[in-house]
């Protein structure tokens, strides 16, 4: 079957949430709103991919190895699970990413669903011309993610009220979605999606 339109949830693990060990601020507060997309995609029929950060306890990603962060999403701890609230299909896609220990992979493009098959295949394979993203963090995953996908050739949508930044620095979500516009990134909310 081809489809033309995907929904590509990025990262909505509790670690990534308030609380989690690399709490994005706010993360909760898109899972709603993630929930209302799914609703509209399942309707449709139209592919959804959730992607999960699932890093080994040693890997270069993390402070005490040489990389920028805490500890997080490590492989079957409950910091790596979903958001309990994430209403995820029975037919959702499954993907992992940050396995290898000399990686940061914040591209969902570098995920692979149990079979080993990366998302560039899925796509490929299931016709998917168009990616909406959500999810956690904006000025990492979603924006490497994004970036990853245009470089490729496919139209991406943002979903401005389904994502969140770790902000760093404080503006680092604000220059993310910036630069992915440029690139030809276009923002959408629920509403637009609606309306068609
Ligand atoms: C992410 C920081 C570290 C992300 C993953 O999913 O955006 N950010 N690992
Ligand atoms: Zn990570």
């Amino acid at each position: 079957m081809k489809f033309q339109k995907a929904l590509l949830i990025v990262d909505v693990q509790n670690d990534f949430c308030p609380g989690g060990a690399l709490g994005v601020p706010e993360g909760d507060k898109i899972v709603s709103v993630i929930n209302k997309y799914i609703r509209v995609f399942a309707k449709n029929k139209w592919p959804i991919f959730a992607t999960r950060d699932w890093h080994p306890a040693r890997t270069r990603h993390f402070k005490d190895f040489g990389g920028a962060w805490p500890a997080h999403c490590i492989q079957n701890s409950r910091g790596a699970a979903f958001h309990q609230d994430l209403k995820l299909p029975k037919k959702v896609v499954l993907l992992y990413k940050g396995m290898d220990p000399e990686e940061d992979a914040y591209s969902a493009f570098s995920a692979r669903d149990l079979s080993g098959q990366g998302l560039f295949d899925l796509f490929k394979k299931m016709g998917i011309k168009e990616i909406y993203i959500a999810g956690l963090a904006a000025d990492y995953c979603v924006k490497f993610t994004a970036i990853d996908a245009l470089k490729s050739g496919f139209k991406i949508k943002i979903l401005m009220d389904a994502i969140k930044g770790v902000n760093l620095k404080p503006r680092d979500s604000e220059e993310a979605i910036k630069k992915i516009t440029k690139m030809g990134a276009k923002k959408v909310k629920l509403e637009d999606l609606k309306k068609n």
